[in-house]
């Protein structure tokens, strides 16, 4: 369709599932190409600056823009798209969820090293890192069931797929990191069923993140 959004993804990206998750909420109609990153294609390269997904192709009278960055993103889709706000209108409490959002990327970027590492302490200390964040979210969540409450906002596209990748890890090892923390444990599970969240990845997801563990001969197959 000519005036369709396309979110140029992979079947595993948790920045990719926060877009989509935003255009989920918004109710905004989206293709979704999935590429090989171990394998990224010329065309991809050619309108990637950095060589990473997301990409969101914005169909435009001139020919075709292309926005990369999953904030950047979302910010753009929460400007132009009806539908739910996503973002508080007061200026104060935007910019604190913001805050939160670049929290959230702090945790992915965490949980690369813990998902990826072969290494017993490196392990251990990204576990101890992961342990520590959530528990200052703790700290910070209300009475739920979403972040700011009863409204949906960014902040939970952004952490619905951190605490995704738990899903499959709580059956490999157990790492204690939500142990303790009530609010945040009701939080995940609010974020699960959430019909955004569950149409963000395939319901090959567990199994590719299983491949992609063996692959990488992840630590966390072997932790106990
Ligand atoms: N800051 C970026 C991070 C995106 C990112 O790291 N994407 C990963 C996949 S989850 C990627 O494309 N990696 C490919 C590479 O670095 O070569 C964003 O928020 O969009």
């Amino acid at each position: 369709m000519a005036n369709t959004l396309t979110l140029i993804s992979h079947h595993l990206c948790p920045y990719v599932q926060r877009a989509a998750i935003a255009l989920a909420e918004k109710g905004v109609t989206f293709e979704r190409v999935n590429i090989d990153l171990a394998a990224k294609p010329d065309w991809f390269l050619k309108i990637s600056p950095l060589g990473k997904v997301p990409l969101l192709q914005i169909p435009q009278a001139s020919g075709e823009a292309v926005l990369f960055e999953s904030s950047v993103i979302c910010e753009y889709l929460e400007e132009t798209q009806a539908g739910a706000k996503l973002h508080p209108t007061d200026a104060l409490e935007r910019a604190r969820h913001r805050g939160w959002m670049e929290y959230g990327s702090s945790i992915l970027s965490d949980l690369w090293g813990f998902e990826t590492t072969g290494d017993a302490d490196v392990f251990a200390q990204k576990r101890q890192a992961i342990a520590a964040k959530f528990a200052t979210i703790e700290a910070v969540l209300g009475d739920g069931p979403y972040f700011a409450g009863a409204d949906f906002s960014l902040v939970d596209a952004v952490f619905a797929p951190a605490f995704r990748y738990f899903d499959l890890f709580d059956t490999l090892v157990d790492h204690g990191i939500f142990d303790g923390l009530v609010r945040v444990s009701a939080w995940r599970q609010a974020l699960a069923e959430r019909p955004s969240v569950r149409a963000a990845v395939g319901s090959d997801y567990n199994a590719r993140l299983m491949t992609f563990l063996r692959e990488h001969d992840a630590y966390l197959l072997r932790a106990q």
